[in-house]
């Protein structure tokens, strides 16, 4: 049964806001049309935006200490679906869902059934090789892809083929590759050999992907190896891409960088070596937090759409924008509405800056001119832009209301039993 929200609810939600929007959108559109800018053609490219949820975020979280799960948490991938289908519902910003083998692993047409009823499609895939699995018969404790031991390197080369072969029995065309190997003490690995037999793994899933596939490589600064990580940084993960050719490229999640790393200069290099892939959205304090995006640094955010909107006509440019987040403190449907609203948001905004102003700045060195241009367009409230967008789509004015109107959590808490609380783990 789908637990779609009935859209007689949706549509009365929406009748209480709507003369509001209409007041605001009138406005903001008079004000825009004074800069030059034409409201509809950013309405137009706000529903044409779209952002993957991460299956994985529909559940409660959880830290290294405890995970608090709340009321009617998602028993697998079936009912992780029918929470993105909601969210897709509400938001018209989340059309695809990204899954991670093997947490997501059912039969294909299943999956395939079941999205399909929910209007939704997949994005890339996401192999796991950072955990043992009950049944498996070598460890990932000290590594995997990049492991010394050649059976345990090709059983984790293995897992990252089937994971192809899901996802093309989904209709997915990328497969995203973050592994936890690194050493935690200095000498417990050989920096180079370990990178050297991390490529080579590589190169073997490589060249299992299908020609109209591309394997995204996703960095990290550090955890769970705390000493070394083998894929710490862009700069290897470019070296990564490059040696393996043009199907292979970089996956930027933004908490996976040191505090203060200037997040959108590593998007602009890496557009401009034609390697940047994707994105893994979230927003963070102090580490991989995977807090809500847009909650803590919403300018660094609008930034690095800033960068995307500046390259957007790059040849070949051609962006899968996930996001993964971690929700330990809210209803994890609501945070990835939100999220999707503030990634749309900071994208819209950065269409708003004006281009050939800022252009015009940076060859007359005035820099404090240029540092306002863009400020202009990120201090502007295109809320009403966004529930345009929203209302056009069938989605709901104001998701987070309509959401908990519609009653969904306690509906599926019926069904879905409670789990359990307690140790630490990621998802
Ligand atoms: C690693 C990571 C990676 C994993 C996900 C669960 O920190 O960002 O993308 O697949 O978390
Ligand atoms: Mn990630
Ligand atoms: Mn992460």
């Amino acid at each position: 049964m789908s637990m779609m929200i009935d859209k007689a609810l949706i549509e009365a939600e929406n009748a209480t806001r709507r003369p509001d929007l209409a007041q605001d959108y009138e406005a903001l559109g008079a004000r825009l049309a004074r800069r030059g800018v034409d409201i509809e053609a950013l309405t137009t490219r706000a529903m044409g935006f779209g952002v993957a949820v991460p299956s994985w975020g529909t559940g409660t979280g959880g830290t290294r200490f405890a995970r608090f799960p709340g009321e009617g948490e998602p028993r697998g991938i079936m009912d992780k679906l029918d929470d993105c289908g909601v969210i897709h519902q509400l938001t018209a910003a989340t059309p695809r869902v990204s899954l991670h083998i093997p947490w997501d692993k059912a039969d294909p047409s299943d999956l395939r059934a079941k999205a399909e009823e929910l209007g939704l499609g997949f994005d890339a895939m996401n192999s796991n090789t950072f955990q043992d699995q009950p049944d498996q018969a070598h460890s990932y404790k000290f590594g995997s892809l990049s492991h010394t031991d050649a059976a345990t390197r090709q059983q984790a080369i293995a897992h990252n083929l089937e994971c192809i072969e899901i996802g093309q029995q989904i209709g997915a065309k990328a497969l995203t590759v973050w592994i936890g190997d690194g050493s935690n003490f200095p000498g417990q690995t050989s920096l180079s050999w370990q990178f050297d037999r991390y490529l080579e793994s590589m190169k073997a899933i490589y060249a299992g992907l299908p020609d109209d596939w591309r394997i995204f490589s996703e960095h990290k600064i550090y955890e769970p190896a705390f000493y070394s990580t083998v894929v710490q940084d862009w700069g290897t993960s470019l070296m990564t891409a490059q040696e393996l050719g043009p199907k292979a490229q970089c996956l930027v999640d933004l908490g996976h960088h040191a505090p203060n790393v200037n997040i959108e200069m590593i998007v602009s290099r890496l557009i401009r070596a034609g390697k940047l892939g994707g994105f893994h959205f979230n927003d963070s304090k102090y580490g991989d937090d995977d807090l809500d995006s847009g909650t803590i640094d919403p300018f660094r955010l609008f930034l690095v759409f800033n960068e995307l909107v500046e390259l957007e006509d790059t040849p070949g440019l051609d962006l899968a924008h996930m996001i993964d987040q971690s929700h330990n403190v809210t209803d994890p449907i609501e945070s990835l509405m939100i999220s999707a609203c503030e990634i749309q948001r900071a994208f819209v905004q950065a269409l708003l800056v004006d281009r050939v102003a800022l252009e015009g700045y940076r060859q007359e060195n005035d820099a404090l001119m240029a540092a306002a241009t863009l400020r202009e367009a990120f201090r502007t409230d295109v809320e009403p832009i966004l529930a345009m967008a929203r209302l056009r789509a069938g989605a709901a004015l104001d998701p987070v209301s309509a959401y908990r109107a519609s009653g969904y959590r306690a509906k599926v808490a019926a069904e879905r039993p409670r789990t359990a609380a307690g140790g630490g783990g990621i998802v």
